[in-house]
């Protein structure tokens, strides 16, 4: 009876307790990439090389490529890899131009929601593949570019998405 009683009153406290702890327990790992969250904590790509990745809502992963020639083109190949294919892309040039970027957006399940360009410089383009994403952004001045992934979500996910990746950078 009186543990009874006990575990009546301890019910509602364990309950916020789990429910507390509940999205770290369920927060996805991450890659070994992090943190990679801006420009200046960028990760180092090199054109041609492969490297896997893990979005996850709420925590950007920047990559960064040093010594693009002016007037090459970089291609982003990006593949997915699975769990919630959900990103928008932004494409940095030297002096923080924004060369690409997609608008905010909200997956929903069952829908084919899309990333959407909502700035782009003339010749800039992201087309969706049926392995994922190729990102083609002119290099119009010399130096390091950065790529920017931002998982986005869905209207009321309770958990972080997040988004398996493969991504290649080339110079066209
Ligand atoms: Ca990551
Ligand atoms: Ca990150």
């Amino acid at each position: 009876m009186d543990l009874l009683r006990k575990t009546r009153r301890l019910g509602p406290l364990a309950l916020a307790v789990l429910w507390m702890g509940c999205p770290r327990v369920l927060a996805r790992s991450d890659d070994s990439f992090e943190p990679n969250d801006d420009l200046a904590h960028a990760s180092s790509l090199t054109a041609g090389q492969t490297v896997k990745g893990r979005a996850n809502q709420g925590n950007a992963d920047v990559f960064s490529l040093q010594g693009v020639p002016a007037g090459s083109r970089i291609l982003f190949r990006l593949e997915s890899l699975g769990l919630e294919n959900c990103p928008a892309f932004t494409v940095t040039g030297p002096g923080d131009q924004v060369l690409y970027r997609d608008d905010t957006y909200r997956c929903s399940k069952g829908r084919n929601s899309k990333p959407q360009p909502a700035q782009s410089v003339e010749g800039a383009a992201l087309t969706v593949v049926q392995t994922g994403y190729e990102l083609r952004v002119p290099a119009a001045t010399a130096g390091t570019h950065f790529l920017t992934i931002d998982e986005q979500g869905e209207a009321d996910n309770m958990f972080p998405l997040g988004w398996d990746y493969q991504l290649t950078a080339q110079l066209e």
